[in-house]
């Protein structure tokens, strides 16, 4: 359902408001060892990016070590290709499989050196043992990882915000990425913690899996996810200046996008927009807005808002089919990661090495491929935008509608 903006106005790049202006020489990093009172008065925030397209500085590029199977609880299950179900049930708690994991370490640490390559700083999160088990009065849970940081991390101008991530797994994920949070609120970014979700059993709809409907509820809009508490994966949004654009998923509700609304203000408008998918989480693999004017989408999950693109003069471009082999081990996604791409500025691409024929529609469409070869990475569930997030674009707040 889309809810029309009184912001969506023809004019383009009209340029307002508030601006953050943000460049690698004048951020100065703080020394850990440093006291915080002995901080750099830094009067420009190391974080800043109003979008998915301006000239990337810097980026957190997740991790693969200690990746965890996670246990199939109800919302895992919505979710995850079914072909999964028995392995996460006979294996949660356990890592992944080790020479898999070391395919996906060796694709990562490569993917590391092209974006540096490219100019981008790249930083890492913490190494932590997410195979620790834990409990909160609601529930006990083993971890999951820290490789996606599209999920939990997301940027609106100055301020990084801790999404109020859905799966239960996921609870104590931000604990990997606290040094880089406290480092960068000491340079001066916003940083904040969305409210942490319980996770008791309302907020799931325990009998979801047991409807047997599983692939029909999302178009009746019902998730496993309730309305008892506000949650959202970061990656259910896609940012364009002042209009952000996210879709409702078993991963976001209503009311963790009310938050996010009132959390950045009126500076910004969210349009909820919806694809037709029968397993939606995370928008990234459906919808990616690429540049301004140009919107990629999924010819298998037709957006059902399209038209607001359209009649703001925006050329919407079909992605071309997966090429990943049907047989090739994807636990957490479709293999329609060969859409979820990052964008380096409004000319460069990367994409994965094996899908050529989304390189050769990039190509004809003016952009410069970097080719990063994730085939492994993937397994865990992303492609090169869910396993970064972009801390520092070289760009300031804009209006594309
Ligand atoms: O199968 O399209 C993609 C998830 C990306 N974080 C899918 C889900």
């Amino acid at each position: 359902m889309f809810i029309p903006a009184g912001s969506l106005l023809n004019t383009t790049f009209r340029q307002l408001g508030r601006k953050v202006i943000c460049g690698p020489v004048l951020v100065t990093r703080s020394k850990s060892s440093q006291p915080y009172e002995q901080r750099n008065e830094l009067t420009k925030s190391p974080v800043c990016s109003y979008n998915e397209w301006d000239c990337l500085e810097e980026a957190i590029v997740g991790r693969v070590e200690n990746a965890t199977v996670p246990e199939l609880t109800p919302e895992i299950q919505a979710v995850i290709p079914e072909t999964s179900w028995d392995y996460f049930k006979e294996n949660a708690g356990k890592f992944f499989p080790t020479e898999h994991m070391r395919k996906a370490r060796s694709e990562i640490a490569e993917f590391c050196r092209i974006l540096e390559h490219e100019g981008i700083t790249v930083r890492r999160p913490d190494i932590i043992d997410h195979a620790k088990s834990f409990s909160t009065p609601d529930f006990t849970s083993t971890g999951l990882y820290a490789a996606m940081p599209r999920d939990l991390l997301l940027v609106i101008g100055d301020e990084i915000i801790e999404s109020p991530m859905a799966w239960r797994c996921r609870f104590f994920e931000y604990r990997a990425y606290r040094s880089l949070m406290k480092e960068y609120f000491r340079d001066g970014a916003k940083w904040t913690t969305a409210p942490k979700p319980l996770m008791s059993d309302e907020l799931y709809d325990m009998d979801y899996i047991k409807s047997g409907k599983r692939l029909e509820l999302p178009a009746k809009g019902r998730y496993v996810t309730t309305e008892f508490e506000p949650c959202f994966d970061a990656a259910d949004f896609q940012r364009a200046g002042r209009d952000i654009f996210c879709q409702l998923s078993h991963t976001t509700n209503r009311m963790g996008i009310d938050w996010l609304q009132r959390q950045i203000g009126d500076e910004y408008t969210i349009h909820i927009v919806q694809c037709q998918d029968d397993a939606p989480m995370h928008i990234d693999a459906s919808l990616c807005l690429l540049k301004p004017g140009l919107v990629l989408v999924n010819p298998d999950r037709p957006c059902y808002q399209i038209d607001v693109f359209k009649k703001a003069g925006w050329d919407v471009v079909e992605a071309p089919r997966p090429t990943t082999p049907r047989d090739h081990t994807m636990w957490f996604s479709s293999t329609w990661l060969s859409m979820n791409v990052l964008m380096l500025d409004h000319n460069r691409v990367v994409v994965d090495v094996n899908e050529i024929p989304t390189q050769k529609l990039f190509e004809k469409l003016g952009l410069e491929c970097i080719k990063v070869d994730l085939r492994f990475a993937s397994s865990l569930g992303g492609g090169s935008h869910c396993w970064t997030c972009d801390v520092r674009r070289n760009g300031s707040l804009e209006s594309y509608f």
